[in-house]
Formats: C-alpha cells, structure tokens, sequence
C-alpha cells in the first residue's frame, strides 16, 4: 500500500463524484504514480460502501476485460472487477438516457446468478457451475470516467472497472445442457449487426470469469455471495452508442436483450 487512508478515500469520492454526475476526469496514475493495486481496490472498495452509506444497494459483481479483444482495444494486461449498484441495473425494453452519461459503450456478456457462496482462493471453472443457479444474457453499459476511455488496469479499478447500466433479458437457464462455450451471440444497432461472438471469448469459458473473480475478492477476504448478480466479462469488443440507437443482442439459446437510448 503506497496510498494513506485520507488519499484512498479523497480519490474514492473523487471518482464515485464523477460517476454519479457524469464529468470527465484525468486518470488518476497520472497524479499518484506511487498508486499500487491494492490502493486501487482501495479506492473501488470504499468508493462502494460511500454508495451503501447513502442507501444505495450493491446487487452485483461484474468482471472486465476478460477477452483477448477487450484487453487488447484497452491495452491492459490482466482482467479486474467491479460491483454493480441496484440503480445500475435495468430490464429488456429499458430506455437509457443517454445525457446522464459520458461516452457510453455497449458489450454483450452472460450473467451469471449462484445458489452457493464462492469462496477463493482455489476457485475453478467446476466449483463455479455446481455453485449456479442461472445464467441469463444480459448487456453492459459500460462509461469509463477517464477522458476519451483512457486508462492503465490501476485507473480503471479505481473507477469501479467503468461500470454504469446493465440490462438483462432473455431467459434464464441452468447451466445443464448448455454449452456457454460456443454459445454464439450477435450484437445489431439499428439493425446493423456491429459485432459476433462466442462465449469462449471470456478466457475460454464465461464460468472461468466467475471463478477468477472469486479468487481475486478471496485475496481482500471477501465473499462472493450466493445471489449475488455476476457480469462475467464481455464476450464482443465494446461498441460506442449515440443517443436514439436502438441495440439488440441475440444469445445462442438464451433468447433476446433489446433496449434504447433516449
Ligand atoms: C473496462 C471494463 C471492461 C468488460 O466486460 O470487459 C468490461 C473498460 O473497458 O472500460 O466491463
Ligand atoms: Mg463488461
């Protein structure tokens, strides 16, 4: 830790402020290059309780950059996770409005719901779908804080791994019988299919996602909670919307995410 405490929770108000009015700021590294990852989480994980301080419920974990195409389009060496806020979430149909955002994205990812807790470390992909009770399609909005969607891994935890919306549809499944590796998805805005996909685009498999999660909340003691509401890491690059565009996302067996921005 090269933050002290007064810092960790300057920097959390800093960018929870930033998030909730949708202003754009610069990526904190730049002004405290000593920051380590531990500082980052830090900041992320106090930035959350501030939000549960105001009355704010957390229904959720998402993890972020997951596939080979996100880290490469951020330029990012590893995957990092955020939580997701109960004013977060939104269901199929939802009308986003778009003024209340920075420079938002769109990326589809299978959600995944636990009917056990997952405790780390020694996670793995099989302790992952004994321990699931659903999975159902579901669509990021993902709005980093940082000018332009610039960021090094540290940043982007610090901002709560540009977390913002999420909308669910489609069904929900058990995992049995359901090949979450090559299940295929198709992302179309204004009926223009922007981006493909399969699930194996999540290091390898969408459930090795949710596993790496648990052991990386396993490294602070924490708990990754029985249903609890978990974005696995987006399985296309993320797209940029404008307000007005209407975007669908069909998945592989698990039926349609369709929503638009007002
Ligand atoms: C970080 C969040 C990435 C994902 O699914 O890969 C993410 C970003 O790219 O801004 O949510
Ligand atoms: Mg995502």
């Amino acid at each position: 830790m090269a933050l002290d405490k007064a810092t960790i929770e300057k920097l959390a108000r800093h960018c929870e402020d930033a998030e909730v009015n949708a202003y754009e700021i610069t990526k904190i590294t730049d002004d405290y290059p000593e920051m380590t990852y531990e500082d980052a989480y830090d900041i992320q994980w106090t930035a959350r309780a501030n939000k549960e301080a105001k009355g704010h419920k957390i229904v959720g974990m998402k993890m972020g950059l997951t596939s080979q195409a996100k880290m490469k389009q951020m330029g990012v060496p590893n995957p990092c996770y955020g939580y997701l806020a109960d004013y977060f979430s939104y269901g199929d149909g939802a009308q986003i409005e778009h003024d209340k955002l920075i420079h938002p994205k769109v990326e589809a990812e299978i959600a995944f719901v636990l009917k056990d807790d997952l405790v780390g470390p020694g996670c793995h992909i099989g302790d992952v779908l004994a321990a699931t009770d659903f999975v159902m399609p579901a669509v990021e909005v993902i709005d980093s804080r940082y000018k332009d969607f610039k960021f090094d891994l540290k940043s982007v935890i610090a901002d709560n791994s540009s977390s913002s919306r999420y909308v669910t549809g489609g069904q929900a499944r058990s995992v049995d019988g359901l090949d979450l590796k090559t299940l295929g998805v198709v992302m179309e805005i204004n009926g223009e299919i922007v981006q493909l996909g399969a699930g194996a685009a999540v290091l390898g498999h969408p459930a090795t996602s949710i596993a790496m999660l648990a052991n990386m909340m396993g490294e602070r003691g924490e708990v990754l909670k029985a249903g609890t509401y978990i974005l696995s890491g987006a399985i296309t690059a993320a797209v940029s919307v404008n307000k007005g565009d209407n975007v669908t996302v069909k998945f592989q067996h698990l039926g349609t995410v369709s929503f638009k921005f007002v």
